[in-house]
Protein backbone atom coordinates (compact mmCIF):
# COMPACT_ATOMS: atom_id res chain seq x y z
CA UNK A 1 0.00 0.00 0.00
CA UNK A 2 1.20 3.56 -0.69
CA UNK A 3 0.08 6.75 -0.01
CA UNK A 4 -0.54 7.68 -3.62
CA UNK A 5 -3.81 8.32 -3.45
CA UNK A 6 -3.59 11.08 -1.24
CA UNK A 7 0.05 12.51 -1.29
CA UNK A 8 -0.32 15.27 -3.91
CA UNK A 9 2.29 17.98 -4.60
CA UNK A 10 -0.27 20.18 -6.34
CA UNK A 11 -3.91 21.36 -6.25
CA UNK A 12 -5.83 23.49 -8.73
CA UNK A 13 -8.35 25.70 -7.49
CA UNK A 14 -10.61 28.79 -9.15
CA UNK A 15 -12.40 31.93 -7.64
CA UNK A 16 -15.66 31.92 -7.94
CA UNK A 17 -17.20 35.02 -10.19
CA UNK A 18 -20.30 36.86 -9.41
CA UNK A 19 -21.62 34.84 -11.57
CA UNK A 20 -21.99 32.09 -8.94
CA UNK A 21 -25.63 32.78 -8.83
CA UNK A 22 -26.79 31.64 -11.58
CA UNK A 23 -24.91 28.15 -10.49
CA UNK A 24 -26.80 24.65 -10.77
CA UNK A 25 -28.83 23.27 -8.21
CA UNK A 26 -31.15 20.84 -7.01
CA UNK A 27 -33.17 22.61 -5.03
CA UNK A 28 -33.18 26.09 -4.29
CA UNK A 29 -32.43 27.44 -0.82
CA UNK A 30 -31.53 31.32 -2.04
CA UNK A 31 -29.02 33.17 -3.67
CA UNK A 32 -25.04 32.42 -2.19
CA UNK A 33 -23.69 34.75 -1.31
CA UNK A 34 -20.67 36.05 -3.16
CA UNK A 35 -18.10 37.27 0.31
CA UNK A 36 -19.01 34.77 2.09
CA UNK A 37 -17.82 32.35 -0.52
CA UNK A 38 -14.72 34.03 -1.13
CA UNK A 39 -13.50 33.77 2.46
CA UNK A 40 -14.83 30.27 2.68
CA UNK A 41 -12.67 29.96 -0.92
CA UNK A 42 -9.72 31.46 0.74
CA UNK A 43 -9.55 29.63 4.27
CA UNK A 44 -9.60 26.34 1.33
CA UNK A 45 -6.92 27.02 -0.11
CA UNK A 46 -5.14 28.10 2.79
CA UNK A 47 -5.43 24.81 4.19
CA UNK A 48 -3.98 23.35 1.13
CA UNK A 49 -1.26 25.35 0.63
CA UNK A 50 -0.51 24.66 5.22
CA UNK A 51 0.20 21.27 3.91
CA UNK A 52 3.25 22.43 1.86
CA UNK A 53 1.33 22.03 -1.57
CA UNK A 54 1.79 23.92 -4.31
CA UNK A 55 -2.21 25.33 -5.13
CA UNK A 56 -2.27 27.07 -8.51
CA UNK A 57 -5.36 29.87 -8.03
CA UNK A 58 -7.11 30.28 -11.36
CA UNK A 59 -9.08 33.47 -11.93
CA UNK A 60 -12.78 33.68 -12.29
CA UNK A 61 -14.51 32.22 -14.93
CA UNK A 62 -17.77 34.46 -15.07
CA UNK A 63 -18.94 32.60 -18.42
CA UNK A 64 -19.26 29.71 -16.42
CA UNK A 65 -20.73 30.26 -13.54
CA UNK A 66 -20.37 26.53 -11.68
CA UNK A 67 -16.88 26.61 -12.77
CA UNK A 68 -15.39 26.91 -9.24
CA UNK A 69 -16.37 23.76 -8.95
CA UNK A 70 -12.91 22.36 -10.84
CA UNK A 71 -13.10 18.81 -9.71
CA UNK A 72 -15.91 17.82 -12.71
CA UNK A 73 -12.94 19.30 -15.50
CA UNK A 74 -10.42 16.84 -14.87
CA UNK A 75 -9.72 13.65 -13.57
CA UNK A 76 -5.68 13.88 -12.37
CA UNK A 77 -4.06 10.15 -12.01
CA UNK A 78 -0.37 9.41 -11.29
CA UNK A 79 0.27 8.75 -14.62
CA UNK A 80 -2.12 11.16 -16.37
CA UNK A 81 -4.67 13.72 -16.67
CA UNK A 82 -8.22 13.04 -18.02
CA UNK A 83 -9.94 16.39 -19.98
CA UNK A 84 -13.78 15.52 -18.95
CA UNK A 85 -17.00 15.72 -20.94
CA UNK A 86 -19.21 17.36 -17.95
CA UNK A 87 -22.94 16.15 -18.46
CA UNK A 88 -24.21 19.54 -17.80
CA UNK A 89 -24.93 21.64 -20.99
CA UNK A 90 -23.87 25.11 -18.67
CA UNK A 91 -20.69 23.37 -18.00
CA UNK A 92 -19.54 21.51 -21.22
CA UNK A 93 -16.98 24.48 -21.69
CA UNK A 94 -15.43 24.66 -18.47
CA UNK A 95 -13.38 21.62 -19.33
CA UNK A 96 -11.32 23.05 -22.24
CA UNK A 97 -10.75 26.26 -20.17
CA UNK A 98 -8.69 23.63 -17.62
CA UNK A 99 -6.72 21.63 -20.45
CA UNK A 100 -3.61 24.25 -20.64
CA UNK A 101 -3.51 24.09 -17.02
CA UNK A 102 -3.03 20.83 -16.89
CA UNK A 103 -0.83 20.27 -19.63
CA UNK A 104 1.74 22.83 -18.40
CA UNK A 105 1.83 20.49 -15.68
CA UNK A 106 1.56 17.12 -17.40
CA UNK A 107 3.31 17.38 -20.60
CA UNK A 108 0.44 16.49 -22.69
CA UNK A 109 -3.39 15.37 -21.30
CA UNK A 110 -5.92 12.95 -22.76
CA UNK A 111 -9.38 14.32 -23.27
CA UNK A 112 -12.86 12.78 -23.33
CA UNK A 113 -14.24 13.38 -26.92
CA UNK A 114 -17.88 12.47 -26.29
CA UNK A 115 -20.52 11.77 -27.28
CA UNK A 116 -21.04 10.26 -23.70
CA UNK A 117 -20.72 12.73 -20.53
CA UNK A 118 -18.83 12.48 -17.58
CA UNK A 119 -17.63 14.52 -14.63
CA UNK A 120 -15.00 14.03 -12.27
CA UNK A 121 -17.05 14.37 -9.17
CA UNK A 122 -18.47 10.61 -10.27
CA UNK A 123 -14.93 9.68 -9.54
CA UNK A 124 -13.00 8.32 -6.71
CA UNK A 125 -9.58 6.94 -7.46
CA UNK A 126 -8.09 4.60 -4.35
CA UNK A 127 -4.87 2.97 -4.03
CA UNK A 128 -6.29 -0.04 -6.17
CA UNK A 129 -9.10 1.04 -8.60
CA UNK A 130 -10.88 3.91 -10.22
CA UNK A 131 -14.93 3.71 -9.52
CA UNK A 132 -16.83 5.58 -11.55
CA UNK A 133 -20.36 6.38 -10.69
CA UNK A 134 -23.38 6.46 -12.92
CA UNK A 135 -25.44 9.54 -12.48
CA UNK A 136 -27.28 12.53 -13.85
CA UNK A 137 -24.13 13.52 -15.03
CA UNK A 138 -21.97 10.41 -16.17
CA UNK A 139 -23.29 8.32 -18.66
CA UNK A 140 -22.09 4.84 -19.71
CA UNK A 141 -20.66 6.12 -22.70
CA UNK A 142 -18.72 8.27 -20.84
CA UNK A 143 -17.48 5.86 -18.40
CA UNK A 144 -16.37 3.61 -21.17
CA UNK A 145 -14.05 6.17 -22.88
CA UNK A 146 -12.52 6.81 -19.57
CA UNK A 147 -12.18 3.10 -18.93
CA UNK A 148 -10.59 3.18 -22.91
CA UNK A 149 -8.04 5.87 -21.79
CA UNK A 150 -6.84 5.23 -18.19
CA UNK A 151 -6.37 0.90 -18.96
CA UNK A 152 -3.50 1.99 -21.04
CA UNK A 153 -2.15 3.56 -18.43
CA UNK A 154 -2.84 0.10 -16.23
CA UNK A 155 -5.51 1.60 -14.31
CA UNK A 156 -8.32 -0.32 -13.28
CA UNK A 157 -12.14 1.19 -13.88
CA UNK A 158 -14.96 -0.02 -11.98
CA UNK A 159 -18.35 1.40 -12.84
CA UNK A 160 -20.78 1.55 -9.81
CA UNK A 161 -23.95 3.69 -9.51
CA UNK A 162 -24.43 6.97 -8.05
CA UNK A 163 -27.77 6.66 -6.09
CA UNK A 164 -30.79 8.26 -7.42
CA UNK A 165 -31.25 12.23 -6.43
CA UNK A 166 -27.66 12.25 -6.06
CA UNK A 167 -25.48 14.64 -7.91
CA UNK A 168 -22.35 12.38 -8.12
CA UNK A 169 -20.85 10.04 -6.45
CA UNK A 170 -18.75 11.73 -4.25
CA UNK A 171 -21.45 13.63 -3.05
CA UNK A 172 -21.70 11.06 -0.71
CA UNK A 173 -18.04 9.75 0.02
CA UNK A 174 -14.38 10.25 0.18
CA UNK A 175 -11.20 8.36 0.59
CA UNK A 176 -9.18 8.91 3.63
CA UNK A 177 -6.32 6.54 3.29
CA UNK A 178 -5.44 3.98 0.93
CA UNK A 179 -8.43 1.71 2.19
CA UNK A 180 -10.31 3.52 3.90
CA UNK A 181 -13.16 5.93 2.61
CA UNK A 182 -15.61 8.62 4.30
CA UNK A 183 -19.23 7.47 3.55
CA UNK A 184 -23.00 8.05 4.47
CA UNK A 185 -24.95 4.63 5.74
CA UNK A 186 -26.98 5.23 1.87
CA UNK A 187 -24.03 4.61 -0.06
CA UNK A 188 -22.49 2.08 1.53
CA UNK A 189 -25.63 -0.28 1.34
CA UNK A 190 -24.95 -0.43 -2.21
CA UNK A 191 -22.27 -2.44 -1.49
CA UNK A 192 -19.89 -0.54 -3.75
CA UNK A 193 -17.35 -0.47 -1.08
CA UNK A 194 -17.06 -3.98 -0.52
CA UNK A 195 -13.13 -5.16 0.55
CA UNK A 196 -12.93 -1.22 1.81
CA UNK A 197 -12.43 -0.07 5.61
CA UNK A 198 -15.29 2.14 5.72
CA UNK A 199 -16.03 4.95 8.17
CA UNK A 200 -19.78 6.29 8.10
CA UNK A 201 -21.11 9.70 8.68
CA UNK A 202 -22.77 10.38 12.00
CA UNK A 203 -26.81 10.28 11.57
CA UNK A 204 -28.00 13.48 10.34
CA UNK A 205 -24.40 14.20 8.51
CA UNK A 206 -25.02 13.19 5.28
CA UNK A 207 -23.14 16.19 3.66
CA UNK A 208 -20.02 15.59 5.50
CA UNK A 209 -19.35 12.93 3.16
CA UNK A 210 -17.93 15.59 0.64
CA UNK A 211 -14.69 15.59 2.20
CA UNK A 212 -11.50 14.98 0.72
CA UNK A 213 -7.68 13.88 2.34
CA UNK A 214 -5.17 16.28 1.10
CA UNK A 215 -1.75 15.14 2.56
CA UNK A 216 -1.81 15.18 6.51
CA UNK A 217 -5.35 16.77 6.78
CA UNK A 218 -8.75 15.40 6.03
CA UNK A 219 -10.78 18.72 4.81
CA UNK A 220 -14.30 18.63 5.92
CA UNK A 221 -17.14 20.86 5.51
CA UNK A 222 -18.15 23.08 8.71
CA UNK A 223 -21.19 21.62 10.60
CA UNK A 224 -20.91 18.52 11.41
CA UNK A 225 -19.38 18.13 14.28
CA UNK A 226 -19.84 14.08 15.49
CA UNK A 227 -18.73 13.14 11.62
CA UNK A 228 -15.43 15.24 12.51
CA UNK A 229 -15.01 13.55 15.90
CA UNK A 230 -15.50 10.59 14.67
CA UNK A 231 -12.66 10.81 12.13
CA UNK A 232 -10.44 12.68 15.21
CA UNK A 233 -11.11 9.38 17.08
CA UNK A 234 -9.76 7.05 14.01
CA UNK A 235 -6.96 8.98 13.77
CA UNK A 236 -7.46 11.47 11.09
CA UNK A 237 -6.14 15.29 11.72
CA UNK A 238 -9.13 16.81 10.64
CA UNK A 239 -9.42 20.70 9.17
CA UNK A 240 -13.57 22.72 9.00
CA UNK A 241 -14.08 25.06 6.35
CA UNK A 242 -17.05 26.97 6.03
CA UNK A 243 -19.10 25.69 3.08
CA UNK A 244 -22.82 27.45 3.64
CA UNK A 245 -22.11 29.23 0.59
CA UNK A 246 -21.36 26.30 -2.07
CA UNK A 247 -23.81 23.91 -0.63
CA UNK A 248 -26.38 25.80 -1.69
CA UNK A 249 -25.37 24.87 -4.94
CA UNK A 250 -24.14 21.30 -4.17
CA UNK A 251 -20.88 21.22 -4.08
CA UNK A 252 -18.44 20.13 -1.21
CA UNK A 253 -15.16 19.89 -0.05
CA UNK A 254 -13.33 17.59 -3.26
CA UNK A 255 -15.42 19.69 -5.85
CA UNK A 256 -13.40 23.04 -5.22
CA UNK A 257 -9.49 21.59 -6.43
CA UNK A 258 -8.22 19.15 -8.47
CA UNK A 259 -5.34 17.34 -6.61
CA UNK A 260 -2.54 15.43 -8.17
CA UNK A 261 1.37 15.02 -8.56
CA UNK A 262 2.03 15.00 -12.09
CA UNK A 263 5.13 12.65 -13.02
CA UNK A 264 6.40 13.62 -16.31
C1 LIG B 1 -23.29 21.53 -10.38
O1 LIG B 1 -24.47 21.24 -10.24
O2 LIG B 1 -22.63 21.10 -11.31
C2 LIG B 1 -22.64 22.45 -9.38
N1 LIG B 1 -23.61 23.39 -8.91
C3 LIG B 1 -22.05 21.67 -8.23
C4 LIG B 1 -20.93 20.80 -8.63
C5 LIG B 1 -20.35 20.04 -7.48
N2 LIG B 1 -19.22 19.29 -7.89
C6 LIG B 1 -18.84 18.14 -7.35
O3 LIG B 1 -19.54 17.56 -6.52
N3 LIG B 1 -17.73 17.58 -7.80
Amino acid sequence: MTDQSYRFSHAITRKPAASIIAGLRAVDLGAPDLDLMLAHHADYVAALKSTGATVIELDPLAAYPDAVFVEDTALCLPKGAVIMRPGAPSRLGEAAEMAPHLAVLYGEVATIQGPGFIEGGDILATETEVLVGRSARTNAAGVAELAGIISDWGYKLREVQTPPDILHFKTDCSLLDGDTVLATERLDASGCFKGYRVIHTAPGEDAAANAIRFNDLVILPDGFPRTAEKLAKAGYTVRQVGNSECAKLDGGMSCLSLRFTPRR
